[in-house]
């Protein structure tokens, strides 16, 4: 009987959480598909989902998940805009014994402040993107074009790291120019519409790395209003895989891009259930996988098969 009641317990227990979610905002395709997959993924298992949406502001992030603690709730997720800043506000939850899990982004601190962070390896996917562009460039020269995601966040860091780990050993391929786009379609298309301009109205320029698929949706653009080839003139890498980025594929204005799924909530809740449950501690680190995607890869069927999932 104690164990039938224990059981019982443990479920009554795991399908009554409230779990706060402060997300960074609405700057991509990806973060949006991330934010609906996180609600829906609550539904199902039947969490209470307190959503609060930080429009890319630290100090907003900050103040939601002193909310949340405010509030009593069961666990806490959060998609850290920036890697600094973060000691002070988790030791917060930690006195209050709530336990916090970090979503797609990796933060500087120690981490016994969280249970654990569900993200992809960002050095990895600048790695793909980098190593995908070495082999279709050849010994070419090459000028690449990089746009960063937003300041001071882990995958822009990484994945500008990993990108440039992979052309290291290649002096034909340089990065001539790179500047944040912070993630958005609008400042991609803004920044490659200047990096055009200084590189004598882009014929010098053989390839856009973006660290985001937006982005590169709006360099795209940009080199479309411009006259130039993306896709053929001047290749396009970027990271995500989002819908919009095998529609330009299929029409041959992008060539790769690394895969990142928009559900780091399912980790995260089976995670917590277990830790819940019975104290389960997950690794400090759990991994998504990175696929590369190019255009050879039917790039309209994943169109359809991706088009309906929260994008
Ligand atoms: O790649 C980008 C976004 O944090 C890894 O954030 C994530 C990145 C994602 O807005 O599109």
């Amino acid at each position: 009987a104690a164990a039938l009641l224990a059981t019982f317990a443990g479920t009554v227990s795991a399908s009554a959480l409230t779990v706060g979610f402060s997300q960074i905002g609405s700057e991509s395709g990806w973060r949006a598909a991330e934010t609906t997959v996180t609600q829906q993924q609550a539904k199902d298992r039947g969490v209470d989902l307190k959503f609060a949406d930080a429009q890319q502001k630290q100090e907003n992030q900050i103040k939601a998940v002193r909310g949340f603690i405010a509030q009593g709730v069961d666990a806490i997720l959060i998609a850290p805009v920036v890697a600094t800043g973060w000691d002070a506000v988790l030791k917060e939850a930690q006195e209050a014994d709530i336990p916090v899990i970090l979503l797609d982004r990796q933060i500087d601190a120690p981490d016994d402040l969280y249970l654990t962070a569900v993200t992809s390896d960002q050095v990895h996917e600048g790695k793909v993107a980098g190593d995908w562009l070495v082999g279709a460039v050849g010994d070419q020269e090459c000028k690449v074009m990089e746009l960063q995601g937003t300041t001071g966040s882990s995958p822009a860091i990484n994945r500008k790291k990993g990108f440039e780990e992979a052309i290291a050993g290649h002096p034909n391929i340089t990065i001539a120019r790179s500047q944040t786009g912070d993630f958005t379609r609008t400042k991609g298309k803004e920044v490659m519409e200047s990096f055009i301009k200084a590189e004598n109205g882009g014929k010098d320029i053989c390839a856009v790395y973006a660290h985001n698929d937006d982005m590169a949706v709006g360099a795209i653009q940009a080199m479309k209003e411009a006259g130039l080839k993306p896709g053929s003139d001047i290749k396009v890498v970027s990271i995500d895989a989002v819908p919009d980025i095998f529609l330009a594929m299929e029409n041959g204005e992008a060539n790769a891009t690394v895969e990142l799924t928009p559900n780091m909530a399912g980790p995260a809740f089976d995670a917590l259930e277990a830790y819940l449950k019975d104290g389960t501690v997950p690794p400090k680190w759990i991994q998504t996988e990175s696929k590369l995607y190019t255009a050879s890869d039917d790039p309209k069927a994943v169109y359809e098969s991706k088009k309906d999932l929260g994008y």
